[in-house]
């Protein structure tokens, strides 16, 4: 086979060599077979798989070090959690935050962003006050606002999307004003792979005086990330989009928004001193984290970023951009079929949303499968995004650092047998 090393240019001035096949080598289920055909994992929204580095550090974990943190004065405690700690700095590192106790550990994106719908919205915010949002965010930035404003009475106002998945700026203008308090938006649409302009977007939000919250469940895993730089106030993102193990979520917040919040969930850990009377809570961040957490995980999700620190976060999108541009000339040829998304592709994450003409997005999902090719067919918890493009749903691939020209054609072939399998028009 040819060997594939790629030069996607220079990252902080170091010169990196993108070498494709020792990276799928640190993934064994790439070698898996699915259907009698070699698995071509083209679902990386949904969850990126997990290179041999990760999975050693949970087998460490139990194996060598396995008690629990901030509690024990031995060794085995003191030593997960230094391990526990040091995966705070390396998250904290990795999205250019200044201080690691502005990471607060989460399940998921989905629980960051409850955590600060239940905490800082509820403290701050009052009946009449505004949230804006957009049309494409994927459910987990809408329901929890849905659910705040029918508790408050906050009123929730939608920037809405143009025909192919960008936001409607002109709107946005007009809808961040005086009332609102909170923007909450996505770094990149999970179902169309559009990457919003966060940094344009909280500058309106923040000459309102308003906070901004920015779910990073698809851009962070794939994109170069700075919090300061796209002007956040909140990030929410999830480890196992991004080589890590499920479980594991990351709540970013400034310092004085987290200090003047109130707690989460009520336990072990979250407190300072308790009393038959009352009780008096921890200091960031452990106030936001009661109970045992989800110690191995964690730890293991600082060894996946190292491991996106050393490819750099400049190759892995250089390396999905160029999958994207392969993807998308390849896929147009095929008959019948519809590609959703942003045309200027400089604005497009390694998501491609499509359609064929006359059949089900699951039968495509389907037939995909049984050449072992893995995508994700539905609405993607994005209904509104199906709802303006009046589509019940979609088929999505989407790209990873794994991810080949060669598994593109294989999408391409599969998808050219969905259509001779269906027939129609196209057959
Ligand atoms: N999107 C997808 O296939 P959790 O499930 O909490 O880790 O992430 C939720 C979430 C929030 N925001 C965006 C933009 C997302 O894409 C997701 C998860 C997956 O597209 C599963 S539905």
């Amino acid at each position: 086979m040819m060997r594939q090393s790629f030069n996607y240019g220079t990252d902080a001035n170091v010169h990196r060599v993108y070498d494709l096949d020792a990276i799928r080598r640190d993934f064994p289920i790439l070698k898996r077979e699915v259907n009698g055909k070699t698995l071509v994992y083209l679902d990386n929204a949904a969850t990126s798989q997990k290179p041999v580095q990760v999975i050693a550090e949970l087998t460490r974990y139990y194996r060598d070090y396995n008690a629990n943190v901030h509690r024990g004065v031995h060794t085995l405690s003191q030593e997960a959690t230094a391990a526990y700690e040091g995966a705070r700095e390396i998250v904290a590192r990795f999205i250019g935050a200044k201080d690691p106790c502005e990471i607060i550990w989460t399940r998921n994106t989905t629980e960051s962003i409850n955590l600060v719908a239940h905490t800082w919205a509820r403290a701050n915010l009052v009946a009449g006050d505004e949230i804006v949002i957009s049309e494409i965010e994927h459910h987990s930035n809408i329901v929890p606002w849905q659910m705040l404003r029918d508790d408050v009475g906050v009123v929730l106002r939608y920037i809405p999307m143009l025909q192919d998945g960008t936001l409607d700026m002109a709107a946005a203008k007009r809808l961040i004003g005086p009332k609102t308090k909170l923007l909450a938006i996505t770094q990149m649409s999970n179902a169309l792979g559009t990457i919003v302009p966060v940094a344009e977007l909280a500058a309106l939000a923040h000459a309102q005086g308003a906070i901004v919250l920015v779910d990073g469940a698809q851009g962070v895993p794939h994109l170069p990330t700075d919090v300061y730089a796209m002007g956040a106030d909140f990030l929410a993102f999830s480890a196992h989009k991004m080589l890590g193990p499920t479980g594991v979520g990351v709540l970013w917040g400034r310092m004085e928004l987290l200090e003047a919040m109130p707690p989460f969930m009520g336990g072990g850990d979250m407190i300072l001193s308790v009393t038959m009377q009352h009780s008096t809570w921890n200091d960031v961040p452990h106030k936001f984290e009661a109970g045992t957490p989800n110690i191995a995980d964690t730890i293991a999700f600082g060894t996946a970023i190292e491991y996106l620190e050393a490819l750099g976060m400049e190759a892995v999108r250089a390396h999905e951009r160029e999958l994207l541009d392969y993807a998308l000339d390849r896929m147009v040829d095929v008959p019948g079929v519809t590609l959703y998304g942003p045309i200027d592709r400089s604005i497009r994450g390694g998501v491609v949303s499509f359609g064929l003409e006359g059949v089900h997005p699951h039968d495509i999902g389907q037939v995909l499968d049984s050449y072992g090719v893995a995508i994700r067919a539905g609405h993607h918890c994005a209904q509104p995004v199906m709802a303006r493009l009046e589509i019940p749903a979609t088929a999505r691939a989407s790209f990873y650092i794994y991810n080949t020209r060669a598994e593109i054609d294989a999408l391409v072939d599969a998808m050219r047998e969905v259509v001779r399998y269906f027939g129609g028009v196209h057959a």
